[in-house]
């Protein structure tokens, strides 16, 4: 057995039992390393994080796991049958979307899950930059291999808005609305936001990489300056800490609930969540695309997801993607 595999082990055997003493002489014995080799696995443990009580007589008892995303912390209490296998985790990566799409290049399978504590050049939608500083938020991107032609493509991020939103009520009791396409917003302002990247050839997809970006335990003073009035947090909605590790399983677990009832039963499930989670439909709202400016009543979604704008001579109009601010 190697270090890091036995390390594991102790681990597993702590965990099981939390909050339990379990003696240094029956670890020992059951995983057949010495004691010395167990008390620096201990040591080591306690580095990354891990508060473990020692105690002489008593032995070992794990008190709390860190609020970090170890793969075996995310896999221990991982709900999905196939997202977040295999699953990658980084202290710090340029962008998720990035390191997930050179895998999806590479042959990773759908399911394969990235995941960094920070990001230094995390993007969001039209070349624009999203703050993702280390240990506040989830960053995380999935791969997705759709049995859809790519013009089906945007009701992944729709399915995935829906997906975070229900994993948000589930894990703090708030529902945020989202803005159309996949914004998510709480008071009016920004809590995540979704990035959908594909390779489709023709009338083939190759991959989508869906990514995530929840604010969690950002704190106002934590936001730079162009965003601090735009965006917010869960910690700043809730003014408590929120652990970041049943989130991001639940939102895992959704996702995946969502993805495959999208791939069996088509748009229309996701298309209902999403326009009874809408802070768009019924609005005035401008529509920016590069060429024009356009103002209306944001009516509804169509079948693929297109947003349909409806402006004062009644004329309407399906927008596809583009960029929207409400009135
Ligand atoms: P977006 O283009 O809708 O939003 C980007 C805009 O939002 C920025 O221009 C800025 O005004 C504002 N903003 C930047 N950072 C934040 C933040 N932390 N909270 C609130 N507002 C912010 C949305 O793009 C898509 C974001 C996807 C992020 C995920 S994180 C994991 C994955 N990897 C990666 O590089 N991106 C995705």
């Amino acid at each position: 057995m190697d270090r890091l595999g036995s390390r594991h082990q102790v681990l597993a055997e702590l965990r099981r039992r939390q909050g339990e003493y379990v003696s240094g002489e029956e670890l020992s014995r059951k995983l057949g390393l010495s004691r010395t080799a167990i008390w620096k696995h201990i040591q080591a443990l306690r580095r990354e994080g891990y508060r473990i009580s020692a105690s002489t007589r008593r032995g070992y008892a794990l008190l709390n796991i860190p609020d970090c995303f170890y793969p075996e912390e995310v896999m221990a209490g991982l709900r999905t049958s196939w997202l977040g296998r295999p699953f990658y985790y980084y202290d710090e990566v340029g962008s998720t979307n990035q390191v997930a799409k050179d895998l999806a290049d590479a042959g990773a399978p759908e399911g394969t899950v990235v995941v960094a504590e920070t990001q230094k050049s995390g993007r969001g939608r039209l070349g624009r930059s999203w703050f993702s500083p280390g240990g506040k938020g989830i960053w995380v991107s999935t791969i997705l291999r759709p049995r859809v032609p790519p013009v089906q493509l945007p009701q992944v991020s729709l399915l995935a808005a829906v997906a975070a939103t229900e994993a948000l009520e589930e894990t703090t009791g708030l529902r945020p609305g989202i803005k159309w396409p996949n914004d998510l917003l709480l008071r009016g302002r920004k809590l995540a936001g979704i990035l959908t990247e594909m390779r489709a050839e023709m009338d083939t997809t190759q991959y989508v990489v869906v990514g995530i970006g929840i604010n969690v335990n950002l704190e106002p003073g934590d936001f730079t300056p162009d965003i601090q009035s735009l965006a917010t947090s869960l910690e700043v909605e809730l003014g408590r800490r929120i652990e970041r590790l049943p989130l991001l399983q639940a939102l895992l677990y959704h996702l995946e609930g969502w993805y495959e009832r999208w791939q069996e039963e088509g748009f229309a499930p996701v298309a209902q969540a999403w326009r009874r989670a809408s802070v768009t439909l019924g609005r005035q709202v401008r529509v920016v695309t590069p060429d024009k400016v356009y103002a209306g009543r944001a009516v509804d979604i169509d079948e693929e997801g297109a947003l349909l704008v409806k402006d004062e001579a009644g004329r309407l109009r399906r927008f596809n993607y583009g960029e929207i601010s409400l009135r």
